[in-house]
This record gives C-alpha cells, sequence and structure tokens, in this order.
C-alpha cells in the first residue's frame, strides 16, 4: 500500500479518491434484504424450493417491480387507463412486463430507478442493451440463490447487509419462532423492528397481550415490565445490532412528560433497555404512509419532520445512542447542525426520495462541510438483492466526488493527503463510522 502524496492534477486526484472508494468495503447500514433461509419465490438453481411467501428477492422481476418504478409506471399509464386494482391482479412476471413496456421500451429509462437496474445488469455481467426481459430472466434462473449473494456483495463491494427484521409481521415472526439458526448468516446482520409499539399503542397492546406478555391499554409499571420482557425475548431471538422505527412527519417529543403512549412507551421501556443494552436506536422519520392506498407500499409520501424532537431525545437520554434519517430534503440542513451538538446523534443514509444523484451530491458535501467526516453517508434501503450494485456504485461516484473536491481545497491550503489518509477517511466513512457507533465506542 502506498502513502505517498496523491498526484496534485483535478484529474488525476479524482481518479485515485475514486478508485479507492469504491475498493472499500462497505457495512450496509439498513436493508429489506434476507438470506435464502427466510425462503425466496425465486429458487434459482439451489437446493432451496421455491416459496411464493419468501422474504428474500432477488432476479429481474423483483427488480422490475420494485415499488419506486410501481409509481412511476402510473405516471405514464394512469389508474384511468389501466385501474390500480387491474394492475395489482397481474402476476409478478406480467407486473415486470408491463414496467419494462412502459418505463424502458416506448420512453427513455432516465429516472434514477429506471436507470439503476441497467447498471444492476451491465455490473453483474449482463448486456444492459438487451430488449428482451426474457434473456434476463433465463440468467436468473440459472443462479443458486446463496452463491449468487456472495456474487452480489463482491460486485457491489458490499462486506455486511443490515436485515429489518419486523416482528410485527406475521410472516417473518413466525419464520423466526419455527427456526432458531434464521440469525447466523454472518452476510446478514439482525436489527429488531418495531413501528407499531411507538406509532399505535392500541394495536401493539392488543398483540402483545396475544402473544402472552402482560400488557395493557393503560400504560402503568406492569405494562412496561411486559415491553421489555417483549423487546429483551426478540433482541435476544434475533441477535439484533440496533433497534428501529420508522414514523411519520407529526412524530414530535416534547420531553421527560410527553404524555403520547408511544413516547411513555419509548422514555419507560424501550430507551432504558437499550442503554443498558447497549444497543442503539435508529429514527427514520418523515413517511407519511398511504397517502394513496391504491399504490400500496407505492403510495407512502413525505412531509417535514420535527429535528428539535430528536434534539431532545439525545439530550434527555446521553446514555442512549441515535442513528437518525429524515426523509424530507428540508430537514437535512437542520439535523447536521444538530449533530454538530450531540455526540450521540449519528446522521444516516439518503433515504428513499432522497436517493437520488443531485440530493446526495447535495446532501453529502453539506454534512462533509458541517461534520467533516463522523457521518455514515449512505444506506441502500435495498428490498431486491441486486439493488446493492447500483445503490452502491452511483453512489460511490458521488461520495468520492465530494471526497475529492474536499481534498483538492485541502491541497490548496497546503494539506495535500496521501493514498493512506484518502483510504482511512473511506473507510471511515462506508464502514467504521457506524461500526463504532454500534459498538459504543
Ligand atoms: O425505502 C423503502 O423501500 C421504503 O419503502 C421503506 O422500506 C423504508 O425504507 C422503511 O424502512 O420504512
Ligand atoms: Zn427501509
Amino acid at each position: 500500500m502506498s502513502s505517498a502524496t496523491l498526484p496534485a492534477t483535478a484529474c488525476e486526484l479524482r481518479n485515485s479518491v475514486q478508485r479507492i472508494v469504491n475498493e472499500t468495503p462497505v457495512w450496509d447500514l439498513h436493508t429489506h434484504l434476507y438470506p435464502p433461509t427466510f425462503g425466496t419465490p425465486l429458487a434459482g438453481t439451489g437446493r432451496q424450493a421455491a416459496d411464493p411467501r419468501g422474504l428474500m428477492l432477488w432476479g429481474i422481476d423483483e427488480l422490475l417491480t420494485y415499488h419506486y418504478l410501481v409509481a412511476e409506471v402510473f405516471r405514464v399509464v394512469p389508474s384511468r387507463r389501466f385501474a390500480y386494482k387491474d394492475f395489482w391482479n397481474l402476476s409478478k412476471q406480467e407486473q415486470a412486463d408491463h414496467i419494462w413496456k412502459h418505463l424502458f421500451l416506448e420512453r427513455s429509462p432516465v429516472s434514477e430507478a429506471c436507470r439503476g437496474v441497467l447498471t444492476t445488469l451491465k455490473m453483474l455481467g449482463l448486456d444492459p442493451a438487451e430488449r428482451d426481459l426474457n434473456v434476463h430472466r433465463a440468467w436468473f434462473a440459472e443462479q443458486n440463490a446463496d452463491e449468487h449473494i456472495n456474487r452480489v456483495m463482491e460486485v457491489s463491494g458490499v462486506s455486511r447487509i443490515t436485515m429489518t427484521n419486523d416482528v410485527f409481521d406475521d410472516n417473518e415472526r413466525e419464520r423466526w419462532l419455527s427456526d432458531g439458526s434464521l440469525g447466523t448468516d454472518s452476510r446478514f446482520v439482525p436489527v429488531l423492528r418495531f413501528d407499531k409499539l411507538l406509532c399505535d399503542w392500541q394495536a401493539a397492546a392488543k398483540q402483545l397481550a396475544g402473544w402472552g406478555f402482560s400488557v395493557g391499554l393503560t400504560i402503568n409499571q406492569k405494562t412496561i415490565a411486559g415491553v421489555r420482557r417483549f423487546l429483551e425475548e426478540w433482541i435476544d431471538r434475533t441477535g439484533a445490532v440496533y433497534c428501529a422505527v420508522s414514523l411519520p412527519p407529526t412524530y414530535y417529543y416534547s420531553g421527560s412528560d410527553d404524555p403520547d403512549p408511544g413516547n411513555i412507551i419509548f422514555r419507560q421501556a424501550v430507551l432504558p433497555l437499550l442503554a443498558e443494552r447497549n444497543l442503539p436506536m435508529a429514527m427514520m422519520i418523515g413517511v407519511t404512509r398511504a397517502t394513496n392506498p391504491r399504490l400500496k407500499v407505492a403510495g407512502d409520501s413525505v412531509g417535514q419532520a420535527d429535528v428539535s424532537s430528536v434534539a431532545q431525545l439525545c439530550a434527555d437520554f446521553p446514555n442512549n445512542r441515535f442513528l437518525v434519517t429524515l426523509l424530507s430534503r428540508e430537514n437535512q440542513h437542520e439535523l447536521a447542525v444538530t449533530a454538530r451538538k450531540f455526540d450521540n446523534l449519528m446522521p444516516f443514509g439518503c433515504w428513499w426520495f432522497l436517493n437520488n444523484p443531485s440530493l446526495i451530491e447535495e446532501i453529502t458535501r453539506m454534512r462533509m462541510e458541517l461534520l467533516g467526516t463522523s457521518f455514515a453517508p449512505q444506506h441502500s434501503d435495498a428490498r431486491v438483492l441486486e439493488q446493492l450494485v447500483y445503490k452502491w456504485s452511483h453512489s460511490r461516484t458521488i461520495i468520492a466526488n465530494v471526497l475529492a473536491d474536499k481534498y483538492a481545497d485541502l491541497a490548496t491550503a497546503g494539506w495535500p493527503v496521501s493514498e493512506d489518509e484518502v483510504r482511512r477517511d473511506a473507510k471511515l466513512l462506508l464502514h467504521d463510522n457506524f461500526a463504532d457507533f454500534v459498538a459504543g465506542k
């Protein structure tokens, strides 16, 4: 490894930084990906039988029916011409054909989500110019799901994939209950997700009681103890490295006497337990669920969150660590400034509607100017395995560009950087900042 000072010409510097960032392994800190042990609807050539309700999504039909693309296809074939219910009644393959025809063949696939499919095919060694979907289908059907994961991780440079293990999802919950070894694939890191606990205490209480935990609608000491036992059991069962919730833009935390039931549970059960277990809490704030329910999972939207609630939580719970991502572009500056005030706050990722080149660029540059290298610039939020390829390839290009600009500014100021220093910084951004935060370092 060379520790020589990097070349001074702007173009050479940019190329070297890009190469180093591309070579740096990523710990993807938030995805919706699973190993084949959680079942997979597309079995490929492995021993694994097809499981229609399986959670490991992969292959060209899943890539094309990603909910980002479902939303986009209704822009060009509106529901007044092709009813929502008719789309949902199609088979997965027919939905993929519809999206391919209208978003790729009848107009150029310039949106980020469309472009992502093509980058993915290209980087996996397929011909992205191929117009016949069945050619791609045949290639995916030949893959062994388990080996394919290794290949995708290698191509995308992802060394660890963080899952989202939703304890309120019956399909997933039952898999955990019937297979004690689910969390043992070292490529996949478990995370316990429980939106309902904070967002809909009435429904959560009913379910917890049904599962045998002694909780009631009234939040008293017995209920708090019951929620703690529930969380302890699931943290132990999954081996979660952090816990997570996604919250609406209206989420508000006013302080230690906040009367909202979700906030009482959060304050009295969740956060004390996580502090004891030394586990961070991830909060993803700003999603308005089901703005258009007829679009199903594609129908969620965005709103501005209250960042002062995040600051209040960081102040009130200094023994807890908070991983926070906000969905609204307008919230990003305030979040970065708040992170300057609280070392128990780690801003992460450019989430969902922000995961577009122009916004990643803007947000990453702003964060770097305010926070130096002390943040986690990106997560993929991949739902389909191969999305790791494009989401990381596109983001790495931007992160490297921003870094290269900053190194050029440093060189102007008389501080040229060495290759080792660039490597160290890239590792902080793509891996170590998150790993150290999780470890409580
Ligand atoms: O980004 C997404 O795919 C969203 O649908 C959500 O999954 C979101 O990221 C979440 O974790 O709630
Ligand atoms: Zn997500």
